[in-house]
């Protein structure tokens, strides 16, 4: 196997919470009167909360005290998690089930790295508490994607060289966090329009091909 690990990002990977994400700042951004958009949504996948209210305040004129951002900061996560508590195993795509199931019976680690801080909580909702070998998340990390720190972290509580991973990124910053990692990095949703990752997956269905591969055929493949 050319890989012993897989790190999979939270919110656009494994559940679709990067839509209550899109949600609870849209309902900060209306409370405030600023215009906040889909496309101005990318931008914050991956990134922290606080440094995501910035982006979000870069189309407000007025200047805002500390507390007040605190205060904004602390609204947008109290609405986010109040959508958070509809979500059951239910709402867990069957590709997913799927790749998790195959992977483990290859043998090959898994790990979630993200940068949320509500992750244990997502992941106790969704049924996969357990599911992981490893949980590298937003809670005590000193920076936040696009620095390497969680992947590092990741591969360090699984026991493994950062070239035996393979990351799955829905993120630019989650891309770049991988690659400074000196891990590879399978793309998916809105990563894929970067064309910075070694590999681009349709579906996460398509991470178990991927995996297949043994060393010999993947230097083939970049050879091609
Ligand atoms: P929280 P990921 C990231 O999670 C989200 O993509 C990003 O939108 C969010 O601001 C960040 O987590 C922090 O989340 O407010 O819950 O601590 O994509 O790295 O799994
Ligand atoms: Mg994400």
């Amino acid at each position: 196997m050319k890989y012993k690990a897989v790190i999979f990002d939270l919110d656009g990977v494994i559940c679709h919470t990067d839509e209550n994400h899109y949600q609870a700042w849209k309902s900060v951004a209306d409370s405030l009167g600023i215009t906040f958009d889909r496309t101005v949504n990318d931008r914050l996948r991956g990134v922290s909360r606080r440094e995501s209210l910035e982006i979000m305040l870069e189309s407000h004129d007025e200047e805002m005290e500390e507390a007040e951002k605190k205060h904004w900061s602390d609204q947008k996560n109290q609405r986010y998690r109040e959508s958070l508590k509809t979500l059951t195993p239910e709402n867990l795509d069957p590709g997913v089930t799927e790749t998790l199931s195959v992977v483990r019976k290859m043998g090959i680690l898994m790990a979630i790295g993200s940068s949320s801080k509500n992750t244990k909580y997502i992941l106790e909702r969704l049924g996969l508490a357990d599911a992981f070998d490893a949980i590298s998340d937003g809670n005590g990390i000193t920076k936040a994607k696009p620095d390497p720190e969680i992947f590092l972290r990741a591969a360090s509580q699984m026991g493994v060289q950062p070239e035996d991973c393979l990351v799955v990124e829905d993120a630019k910053v989650g891309i770049e966090a991988a690659l400074a990692a000196g891990m590879d990095c399978a793309a998916i949703g809105d990563g894929t329009r970067y064309g910075m990752a070694q590999y681009n997956l349709d579906q996460i269905t398509d991470l178990v091909a991927i995996l297949e591969q043994t060393p010999w055929q993947s230097i083939l493949k970049d050879l091609k």
